[in-house]
């Protein structure tokens, strides 16, 4: 079993769409084994996209992120990486595979209601950003 981090951005919450992205995570076989509903900072949300620093959309990206509370889940499945990043599809809901997340409900590549870590590595990372290890212990 993997372990990755998604957040339901503030266009999902907003629209209210926290119920149908959440039941099509549970659809496709992951795990809730957190979850919680947060309100970042600018603070906070510029520290969990820091490796976008430089980029041109980062102030905007920052701005997006503190507009409305955020829905952050710890989820777990087999090679949950890689699945969860294939559930999404691309960044862009414009270029994104019909039935992915992003594509039937992202309205830009901005505003593209969800984030899903790229990478085993940055997904231990971005989960201790939000849940202690207390929190993520295993329940069987
Ligand atoms: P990802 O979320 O698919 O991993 P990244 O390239 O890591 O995409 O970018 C992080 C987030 O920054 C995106 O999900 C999106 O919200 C925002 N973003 C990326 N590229 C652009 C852009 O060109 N314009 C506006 N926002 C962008
Ligand atoms: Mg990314």
């Amino acid at each position: 079993m993997q372990q990755t981090l998604a957040i339901l951005k503030p266009d999902c919450v907003q629209n209210k769409l926290i119920g149908k992205v959440i039941s099509r995570l549970q659809s496709e076989g992951f795990e809730i084994i957190g979850m919680k509903m947060v309100k970042l900072t600018k603070d906070t949300a510029g520290e969990f996209y820091a490796v976008h620093k430089e980029r041109p959309f980062y102030a905007e990206l920052v701005e997006f992120m503190t507009e409305s509370r955020v829905v952050v889940l710890a989820l777990e499945k087999d090679n949950a990486v890689e699945e969860l990043r294939k559930v999404i599809g691309a960044t862009d809901p414009a270029e994104a595979e019909e039935g992915t997340v992003r594509k039937m409900f992202a309205e830009s590549k901005g505003r593209n209601i969800i984030h899903a870590s790229d990478s085993p590595e940055n997904a231990r990372i971005e989960l201790s950003f939000f849940f202690s290890a207390k929190e993520l212990i295993e329940n069987r």
